[in-house]
């Protein structure tokens, strides 16, 4: 039978569960890739678990979120990866190196391989033909440990690519078209996977800021074949060797075929607080711009730098802007510096900041009150940026740079200009001196624990019964982001208890305080949410803090997939709404019963929940695999391992 490409890498990585889409199965991985955010509390799930030396075939630990360091909490942290890369086997990128995703894909990514990543963004590396795919930190340190990633077997979406994209018009407008077609929420499940003749007309760079950003749809990963274009780039990194011809096979079939014609495409924007907002720049030309920021994962490549730089060559920064640049890795700033590039954009009056994620994860460059902010990043969710009132464009690096000129939006094709298109050099600079060995002598490595780092926190079994509050209920698309922000409060993820106090601060500052109340008082605080709950990010801290106050289950009319399996390794119950009308009979403060609900999650039942302040009461699905329930159970991933080690 003709198969996908998906199909060909998962079957190859098989280790349980039989490959038919809808179903549970488990999966080798044979990279990982934490970042320090998400790192610390992995590499402490990690050292739980005893083992000697992980047993990946290559994992690394990245430094690139946290690296602003005001206090000593994240040299602290860096310093705790340090030494705990060193002695169980792990790669060490050190703070300088640059984004996560922008490395790994330039000095790890292997097409036909499995990647597990503590980032949401880990599907950068499906620009290379890989499975890439994002998940909780505990989850990539049970990969690290040697065992199965298990995930939903996806439906495969064929974005069938044909034409050629015009001047002007780059990778980030074709991911933008994606998103306006399939939006933010209902792709669960999903992986899209490119093809056709368009996408061989894509550099590697151009394809990863696509399936980079296909996060935002929530599908499980997004993946393009691997070609002789995919050859050309790994050639240009000096890994010739690690390349292999992959495709899908003809005739395969997929869930669903969507074409696009790359030459229709025209310069997009997504306009404020989703991803999903999509417009033509065209339709908002003219509006006056006092921040524009290039770089993150998704547009920080010597591709997307380059065609700024060359942009923007003997011009200067409009008098209203403030242009800020985070290039995506060291390897980039070395080509601009060397090619002149760089000088060129000093000139212009850029501000340069770290080869980090930067502006992006809101812990710098703020913008104003009010500001228009036009950014190249793929997140604009509400206050992401540090400024609750900002509004926040996503653009591509051209549409970014024609900002820069003129001070207001403007389609890039109206400047005028022959397009400069950049195109994969032949030899990328190599120097991985930033990239740190593991120890030849583990034994001897002593870890470095700072005081800001505590142990993770454990959980209890489930109860009998859920005898609870509705402590928040929150609308469609609730972000990780609004239920546990980064930015400046992300320094204290090593620090469970701090770092609860700011649960929904953007939402509403009080919650804090009313689930302190709440959980002191002996009762449980339950979550209410609408479509989509838990976009965004892949911060188990959004479970974490959650469970660290007391939190016992999540009532939703959807969930994304690496939010309900982060509930699910911390103890709390994702439930969905059976009539998603029950939603609109529950408020702040409702007492709510939930009985049974052990012996129900055992039977795979709906569960019953009796609204007590109301006197109402509706079924709520909790349908998951027999794994999720037992983990669930016994309160969460650790206390399920225990219990199994303990039986064993
Ligand atoms: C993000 O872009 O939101 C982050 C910060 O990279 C997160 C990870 C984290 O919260 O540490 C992600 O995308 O998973
Ligand atoms: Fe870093 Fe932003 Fe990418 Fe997240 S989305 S990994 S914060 S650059």
């Amino acid at each position: 039978m003709a198969k996908t490409l998906t199909q060909k890498i998962l079957e190859g990585h098989l280790v349980a569960g039989e490959y038919e889409p809808g179903k549970e199965i488990g999966i080798r991985i044979d990279q990982t890739l934490t970042q320090d955010a998400t790192g610390t509390m992995a590499y402490l799930q990690l050292e739980a678990m005893g083992l000697d030396k992980v047993k990946t075939d290559n994992s690394v630990s990245f430094v690139d979120h946290n690296t602003i360091q005001i206090g000593f909490e994240n040299a602290d942290d860096h310093r705790y990866l340090q030494t705990v890369a060193a002695k169980y086997g792990i790669d060490y990128s050190r703070a300088g190196n640059g984004i996560c995703h922008q490395v790994h894909l330039e000095r790890f990514g292997k097409p036909g391989t499995t990647l597990l990543g503590a980032d949401s963004h880990t599907p950068t590396g499906g620009g290379v033909g890989q499975i890439a795919i994002g998940a909780g930190g505990l989850d990539v340190a049970l990969a690290m440990a040697g065992e199965p990633f298990f995930l939903t077997c996806p439906r495969v979406i064929k974005i069938n690519l044909t034409g050629k994209l015009e001047p002007w018009v780059s990778a980030k407008d074709v991911i933008l078209k994606i998103l306006g077609i399939f939006t933010t929420k209902g792709n669960v499940g999903c992986v899209f996977e490119y093809g056709g003749a368009g996408a061989e007309t894509l550099t590697v760079p151009e394809r990863a800021t696509i399936t980079n950003m296909g996060t935002e749809c929530g599908v499980t990963t997004s993946i393009f074949p691997s070609d002789e274009e995919t050859r050309k780039f790994l050639r240009a990194q000096a890994r010739e060797g690690d390349w292999q011809e992959l495709t899908a096979d003809p005739g395969a079939e997929y869930f669903k075929v969507v074409d696009i014609n790359l030459s229709e495409l025209v310069p997009m924007t997504a306009t404020p607080h989703s991803p999903g907002n999509i417009s033509a720049v065209k339709d908002l030309e003219g509006m006056e711009v006092n921040q524009v920021c290039v770089g993150s994962c998704t547009n920080s490549s010597y591709r997307d730098l380059m065609v700024v730089a060359k942009t923007l060559k003997g011009k200067k920064v409009h008098p209203n802007v403030s242009f800020i640049l985070a290039p995506g890795s060291k390897q980039v700033v070395d080509m601009l510096a060397r090619n002149g590039a760089l000088a060129d954009l000093i000139e212009t009056g850029v501000r340069l900041e770290e080869n980090t994620c930067g502006f992006c994860i809101g812990n710098s460059q703020s913008p104003q009150t009010d500001a228009v902010s036009l950014r190249t990043s793929n997140r604009n969710f509400l206050a992401r940026s540090g400024t609750k009132s900002a509004q926040v464009y996503l653009v591509s690096p051209e549409t970014a740079a024609a900002a820069v000129i003129t001070g207001k939006i403007t389609d890039p094709r109206d400047l005028g200009m022959p397009y400069p298109k950049v195109d994969t050099p032949d030899e990328f600079i190599i120097d991985d001196s930033m990239i740190l060995s593991p120890s030849d002598d583990p034994r001897g490595v002593e870890i470095y624990r700072g005081p800001n780092i505590g142990a993770p926190p454990a959980n209890d079994p489930l109860p009998e019964t859920v005898t609870g509050v509705v402590t928040i209920k929150v609308g469609d698309n609730t972000t990780t982001d609004h239920i546990i922000p980064a930015g400046s409060k992300m320094k204290y993820r090593s620090n469970v208890p701090k770092y609860s106090e700011f649960l929904f601060e953007v939402l509403d500052p009080e919650f804090y305080t009313r689930a302190r109340e709440i959980k002191d008082s002996g009762r449980h605080n339950i979550i209410v949410g609408g479509l989509s709950y838990g976009q965004g990010s892949s911060r188990e801290h959004a479970a974490l803090c959650p469970m660290h106050m007391g939190v016992k289950a999540v009532l939703t009319k959807s969930f994304e997939r690496i939010h309900t399996a982060n509930l699910i390794n911390f103890g709390i119950v994702p439930a969905t709404f059976k009539d998603e009308g029950d939603y609109d009979t529950i408020d702040r403060d409702d007492r709510l019963e939930i009985p049974d609900i052990r012996e129900k999650i055992r039977r795979g039942e709906p569960l019953v929940v009796k609204n007590i302040t109301k006197g109402v009461e509706f079924e709520v699905d909790c349908d998951l695999s027999e794994r999720a329930r037992d983990i669930l159970l016994a309160g969460g991933m650790l206390s399920y391992i225990k219990t199994k080690r303990d039986d064993e």
